[in-house]
């Protein structure tokens, strides 16, 4: 037993593409680069999120990026679709480095580690430009792995949640994305297609909020009969220990693996086997 190293010397081993040097773990004994507690302490006003979270599957967040930040997601989203030509874009960091502030946009973040815990890590992140004409999407959900309401005996649900900048204000005319409430615990899959539900919700979302909600909700865009684009940038977060959608192997990806915070580190999947 008295071979055993101390405690942050084993930790280094669980960190493949590893947070910190050896050195910087001995030098600083006593904060390890990982969280050191699950659940962060809620103010009251996060902690009435989480419960409207945890019961409906989405949340709405006011002030989640300035005017301004919207002005320059706008510009940087409009020349990245001006490059690529296509609907759908991935690995959105990569693509301008004003996307950038988005991947620990602290309103959002925060959020996301008082529901998912401290260790959460980036799923994806992705555009979308929905064209003028553009039809309705389906009724689907981001996460393919099957839902119950109770977990398992161990208390895992898929963790992944997913969150939507609008950057033009959402009409009935360039589409709402349709939610259904509280389907992020049914049993069983949405519809083909995109048929009304009674309780489906038509979220209007505003340039500056924030739209997060469960891969596992049923969600689709309605369709653009609009005349203009209506353009979304949509981060993902998962809890560290699924397996993320992107490979986070880009020259922004490694810099920010090599030189981020700590958490920044993390949500690039610095932890990538244990
Ligand atoms: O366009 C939207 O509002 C939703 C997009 C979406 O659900 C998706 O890309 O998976
Ligand atoms: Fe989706």
């Amino acid at each position: 037993m008295d071979n055993l190293p101390p405690i942050p010397y084993l930790a280094k081993d669980y960190y493949h593409r590893s947070l910190t040097s050896a050195k910087d773990l001995s030098d600083n004994m006593e904060k390890p680069p990982y969280p050191q507690y699950l659940n962060p302490e809620l103010t009251p006003e996060i902690a009435r999120d989480v419960a409207f979270f945890k019961k409906w599957g989405y949340l709405v967040v006011d002030n989640a990026i300035t005017q301004q930040q919207v002005k320059s997601l706008r510009s940087a989203l409009n020349a990245t679709f001006k490059r690529n030509d296509k609907q759908f874009t991935d690995q959105l960091l990569e693509e301008d480095k004003r996307f950038a502030f988005l991947l620990d946009n602290p309103p959002v973040l925060q959020r996301m580690q008082a529901i998912l815990g401290t260790c959460v890590q980036l799923h994806s992140a992705t555009s979308r430009v929905t064209e003028p004409g553009q039809e309705d999407q389906n009724w689907h959900r981001d996460v393919p792995w099957p839902v119950d309401p109770d977990g398992t005996p161990y208390g895992a649900l898929p963790g992944q949640i997913n969150c939507g900048y609008y950057l033009d204000e959402l009409t009935t005319e360039n589409g709402a994305v349709v939610i259904v409430p509280g389907s992020h615990r049914a049993l069983f899959r949405p519809p083909e297609g995109h048929p009304r539900f009674p309780e489906e919700k038509r979220v209007l979302a505003k340039p500056g909020q924030a739209v997060i909600f469960d891969g596992c909700l049923y969600h689709r865009g309605a369709a653009n009969q609009s005349k203009k684009r209506r353009r979304v940038c949509l981060m993902c977060y998962q809890t560290a220990w699924m397996k993320s959608r992107e490979p986070f192997n880009g020259p922004i990806a490694q810099k920010i693996l090599e030189s981020g915070t700590d958490e920044q580190k993390m949500l690039m999947g610095a932890i990538e086997k244990w």
